[in-house]
């Protein structure tokens, strides 16, 4: 896959595109990561990419002619360009999966007050990360594609998420490791064990505790087997739900 980010901080992504599994991504081949520079298709004096809001008001507006001709100089009919604006959809596991089927993906970010609303017209898609305002999409842009990236490559794990994305998943059972004692917090004695089975219920029965405690929203989505409904119905009883 090629992730293009149109930018006016380009030096904002140089440690991103650096950290160890983006950039093992990128030596294996699995993706690149293009950072263009927004402000190098202006055709202003001082390279200028934003003006005074029509109608008055604070803040500058980002140019609908030079944002357009970003877009239009880096496009090609495989590119799938996603704009990064508090205003968009909100992104999520299922998004993630669905953007990491693209050939080509392009991420715009803006800043100051916002992009001319005639821009939409030039983008397949708009994401918001979640409801709180960034003073621009580069954060943005770099969770989609830190979770864009870690699904490439790995086609027997991409069906597993298909069928048991975030969306229609539980959260993860706790982990433990070395020491088994610590100041008298334990490790829970089934996973010193060995046995594969009881390890697995007990994995699946703190997953579901620990889904119906912080995420109960995730169960009205989950698809139960019915040893999962037992379990389920085991753990409202000891957390008297
Ligand atoms: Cl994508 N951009 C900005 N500026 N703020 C945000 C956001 C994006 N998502 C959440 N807040």
């Amino acid at each position: 896959m090629k992730i293009k980010i149109l930018t006016l901080f380009p030096n904002m992504f140089t440690e991103f595109k650096g950290e160890s599994i983006i950039k093992r991504a990128i030596d294996k081949g699995v993706c690149s990561i293009e950072i263009i520079d927004i402000r190098q298709y202006s055709h202003l004096k001082h390279k200028n990419v934003d003006d005074t809001p029509c109608g008055g008001g604070a803040g500058m507006v980002l140019k609908v002619d030079i944002v357009t001709k970003a877009i239009r100089e880096n496009a090609n009919s495989n590119s799938y360009i996603a704009m990064m604006t508090p205003q968009g959809r909100q992104y999520n596991q299922e998004i993630a999966i669905d953007l990491s089927k693209k050939e080509e993906l392009i991420l715009l970010c803006g800043h100051y007050e916002g992009f001319d609303e005639r821009i939409r017209a030039f983008v397949d898609d708009e994401i918001s990360i979640g409801d709180y305002v960034l003073t621009g999409g580069e954060l943005a842009s770099m969770v989609v594609a830190d979770s864009v990236i870690r699904l490439l490559g790995d086609a027997i794990r991409k069906e597993s998420y298909e069928d048991d994305s975030f969306s229609t998943g539980l959260l993860e059972y706790p982990q433990y490791t070395r020491p088994i004692d610590f100041e008298g917090m334990k490790v829970p004695e089934v996973l010193l064990n060995g046995n594969h089975k009881e390890i697995n219920y007990f994995r699946k029965k703190e997953s579901l505790r620990k889904t119906l405690k912080r995420r109960p929203d995730l169960l009205n989505k989950y698809s139960f087997s019915e040893e999962e409904i037992k379990i389920l119905n085991e753990v409202k009883k000891e957390e008297n739900f």
